[in-house]
């Protein structure tokens, strides 16, 4: 067989404690400090940060080319915690190639999923173990952990060619936000949330 070839391949999922994948291109681990002005409690960002610039959540990717045919798969981690009463979660990103979708295989955990178009059309929904996100093509996501002690564990699968554009959240934010207020889940308005028509 030539060397070129693309050979099929498979790997495990390893449920330990930690859940971890038995083969991975690359470990990826975000903290407090990569999130700068996404939190919307800004005082109690700076006193965590001063504190320790603790870690939010870490993924591990399977690589493929990033091109259109190819699929790239891995596993995302978001540890519990919170913000002040903003629950700990992932960056959150459109695709660059706004088209392409992505799937998500809940693992472990609880959590929600947010999500947003660029009209600011938004949506939330759901994660809990062996539910199944299909995340379409246009639409932002997040995951955020609503738990209050255990990792929010997800597998994921989208298009080698979709390519990740952080600096449009970074710029005008999700429209929702996911706190705790009187021991309940919440979902409010982002007070920092920008709309179409004044980006
Ligand atoms: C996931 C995410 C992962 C981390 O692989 O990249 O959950 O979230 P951020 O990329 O927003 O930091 C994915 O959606 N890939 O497209
Ligand atoms: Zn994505």
């Amino acid at each position: 067989m030539p060397e070129e070839i693309n050979r099929p391949f498979s790997f495990d999922v390893i449920r330990e404690e930690d859940v971890t994948l038995s083969t991975y291109d690359n470990h990826i681990k975000r903290s407090l400090s990569a999130m700068r002005n996404q939190y919307h409690d800004e005082q109690a960002y700076e006193t965590l940060l001063r504190e320790e610039d603790c870690m939010l959540y870490e993924v591990y990717e399977v690589k493929r080319p990033e091109i259109a045919g190819e699929l790239l798969q891995g596993i995302s981690i978001v540890h519990p915690g919170k913000v002040g009463d903003e629950y700990f979660m992932t960056k959150g990103h459109f695709h660059s190639e706004l088209g392409t979708a992505e799937v998500y295989y809940c693992l472990k955990g609880e959590g929600l999923m947010v999500m947003e178009t660029p009209e600011g059309y938004w949506a939330i929904e759901t994660l809990t173990p062996e539910k199944v996100l299909y995340v379409p093509p246009r639409w932002a996501h997040r995951s955020v952990n609503t738990s209050r002690d255990e990792d929010l564990v997800t597998f994921f699968v989208y298009p080698g060619n979709a390519g990740h554009d952080y600096g449009s959240i970074e710029k005008h934010g999700f429209r929702k936000l996911v706190v705790e207020r009187d021991d309940q889940i919440e979902v409010i308005d982002n007070p920092k949330w920008l709309p179409p028509e004044v980006r």
